[in-house]
């Protein structure tokens, strides 16, 4: 039995494209692309205007350029749009610590019971629009549903600026079970695919199908995306303020006992977890890495830094030495791992904007704003080894 909650999702309409919409009135009800460099990379998002032409995230710039010659191309400005989506998701919050963020511009809020505080789950919904707007001057659209997959095709369904409630009734499903089955979350390219060799091309195609044949193709998520086309989804809402630590890791394809290759994916992956700390407004002081040698025996070590960071360079040198501590003794290493725990939550995310931050995180910022603007590329890479060697 699926429990019965009120989920509310919200997502920014065109993200990107509507900040430098707001904040450049010759670009408005005109075709624009947010884009990488330009004639290189991808597009970021596009204006509605500009989706007309059929120009979407993701399709290479020179393809939208054909597809639009007269359209407006532009660069990202990440650090322009990472200041409006704080204050988004500082919303968010308002209404209830069950938030979960997705990306820039999306979450999940969970207002099961917030009901007699703050009004129906509905007025919340409008009442969190109406702050964004106020707040940002930006739209949004939202939905509202029993669970989050109902919820996030909801306010997909609404868009620009909508408010939609989709509940679990018989009508509603019987609509739902038109669309393709693509809009079930996690129907990607490739499993899309396989559902299409499979004859199933809506959600009441794999309603139709039974879960058995489904889990077997597709293993346990499966039973999840059958669920969905039934329109159940038991997901929680996983609230990401208030997490514990923050952590990657990898497994080699061939084991590794190169310390180089060691200090190079320590970087890679303190490069993902500061990006991601950034992002989520944290700062850490406890590194704790993980190994795991070829024998699967497992080994982790900790260390606690003098500040709270998110600075990638204090945390790699940490990470480094806590690695050369260990005796490898000619064994061979299978997976490495490293997490940062001991979070604090800045209490004005807007901190992370400006000033007090040291310098390291200074360069930190301008690497997560040059790999935005130019993809995770190696010039990057090979200036923070540099960098590194110079430290040792
Ligand atoms: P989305 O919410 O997926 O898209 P959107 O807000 O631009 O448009 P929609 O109205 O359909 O929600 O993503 C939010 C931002 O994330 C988007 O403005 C740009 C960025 N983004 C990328 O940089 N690359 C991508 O492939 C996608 C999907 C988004
Ligand atoms: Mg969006």
């Amino acid at each position: 039995m699926e429990k019965l909650r009120k989920i509310i999702h919200v997502d920014m309409d065109a993200f990107f494209a509507q900040i430098e919409q707001r904040d450049n009135p010759e670009y408005k009800n005109k075709p624009l692309v947010v884009g990488g460099p330009l004639n290189r990379g991808v597009v970021s998002t596009a204006s509605y205007e500009a989706r007309k032409y059929g120009i979407h995230s993701g399709m290479p710039l020179s393809k939208a350029k054909r597809l639009c010659p007269e359209g407006i191309y532009i660069p990202v400005d990440m650090e322009k749009y990472l200041r409006e989506s704080v204050k988004i998701k500082d919303i968010f919050y308002r209404f209830t610590p069950l938030v979960e963020t997705l990306g820039s511009d999306e979450g999940f809020l969970d207002v099961t019971g917030c009901e007699k505080l703050f009004g129906r789950a509905l007025a919340i919904a409008r009442k969190i629009k109406g702050s964004i707007y106020e707040s940002t001057n930006l739209t949004s659209s939202a939905g509202l549903g029993p669970n989050k997959f109902l919820a996030k095709l909801a306010s997909n369904m609404g868009k620009p600026n909508g408010l939609t409630v989709l509940e679990s009734t018989d009508k509603v499903l019987r609509k739902i079970k038109l669309l393709p089955a693509s809009y079930i979350w996690g129907v990607g390219n490739v499993t899309n695919k396989e559902l299409k060799s499979m004859g199933i091309e809506t959600i009441g195609d794999l309603a139709d199908t039974p879960v058995e044949l489904i889990e077997a193709r597709f293993g346990e998520p499966g039973r999840a995306m059958h669920d969905m086309s039934n329109g159940i989804d038991n997901r929680d809402v996983v609230p990401n303020r208030g997490i514990k630590s923050i952590g990657r890791e990898i497994t080699y394809r061939n084991d590794i006992d190169d310390l180089s290759i060691l200090r190079s994916t320590l970087l890679l992956l303190l490069k993902k977890i500061a990006r991601s700390m950034r992002y989520k407004g944290y700062r850490g002081k406890v590194i704790t890495l993980k190994l795991r040698f070829s024998d699967f025996k497992m080994i982790s070590r900790r260390m606690t830094l003098k500040e709270y960071t998110y600075g990638i360079f204090d945390m790699h040198s940490c990470a480094v030495s806590l690695l050369k501590a260990v005796d490898l003794n000619r064994k061979k290493i299978r997976l490495i791992g490293i997490s940062v725990s001991g979070l604090k939550q800045t209490s004005e995310p807007d901190s992370l904007l400006s000033g007090d931050r040291s310098r390291d995180e200074n360069l930190t910022e301008a690497i997560n704003i040059i790999s935005n603007k130019f993809g995770e590329n190696k010039v990057t890479l090979a200036k923070i080894i540099e960098k590194d060697d110079v430290f040792d």
